[in-house]
């Protein structure tokens, strides 16, 4: 097989910071008398976080200045921050430390593609930063998933075609994001959700590594 590293999402796929985000985004919506259920939050895996706020408003009836979305998109963080604050390495998701051993017993390299601008802290809380050969900061990607750019930017840190990189996602605009860079997707999760994905898996735990790279 060809390739040579293994791009991973954080939130679906190393740990499940997408409840944290329903909290502190259920939190806004209340305070605004916007409903919102887990059912809506499933729209904003994936999605960066101005953009879930748009997502959210789209069931309002008033409309807001960008200074006002500013505020509440800061405001939604900061509920967010305070939560993921007590995050530990027991929520790391079951089967992520077996496939990075194998992984690095293969000598695969190991990226990290999040659109979370909190991926550096979260994954410093649940303590596996050096298990990392490179993670995309969030902040100095143009443009977020569906978007291509995060994968890309592990790629070239990597300085590796797409073609040797395999991208690992849960969520559909992830996938179409590996896709768009050119690269092998796995899913993770529900195949008629994922149904780009080149490969799905239900979860990491079922995480076949030799099925992907042999
Ligand atoms: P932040 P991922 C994504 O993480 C989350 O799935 C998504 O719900 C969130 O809005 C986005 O990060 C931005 O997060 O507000 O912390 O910058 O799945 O790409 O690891
Ligand atoms: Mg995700």
């Amino acid at each position: 097989m060809t390739y040579k590293a293994f791009i991973f999402d954080l939130d679906g796929v190393i740990t499940d910071t997408a409840h944290y985000h329903f909290l502190a985004w259920k939190r806004l919506a209340d305070r605004l008398g916007i409903p919102f259920d887990e059912h809506d939050n499933e729209r904003l895996k994936g999605v960066s976080r101005m953009r879930s706020l748009e997502l959210i408003l789209e069931k309002s009836t008033k409309t807001y200045s960008p200074e006002q979305m500013h505020e509440m998109a800061e405001r939604k963080n900061d509920d967010y921050k305070e939560l993921i604050a007590e995050i530990t390495s027991h929520d790391i998701l079951p089967g992520v430390a077996e496939v990075f051993a194998w992984l690095k017993a293969k000598h695969y390299k190991i990226g990290l593609a999040s659109a979370s601008k909190n991926a550096a802290f979260v994954v410093e809380r649940l303590g596996i930063t050096r298990d990392f050969d490179y993670i995309a900061d969030a902040a100095k990607i143009p443009n977020s998933k569906p978007a291509p750019d995060v994968f890309l930017d592990v790629a070239k840190a990597f300085n590796l075609p797409s073609s040797m990189c395999v991208g690992v996602e849960d969520a559909a605009a992830g996938v179409q994001a590996i896709k768009a860079a050119g690269m092998f997707a796995v899913g993770i999760g529900d195949p008629a959700v994922l149904y780009e994905a080149d490969l799905v898996f239900p979860s990491m735990a079922a995480f076949d590594s030799k099925k992907v790279a042999g």
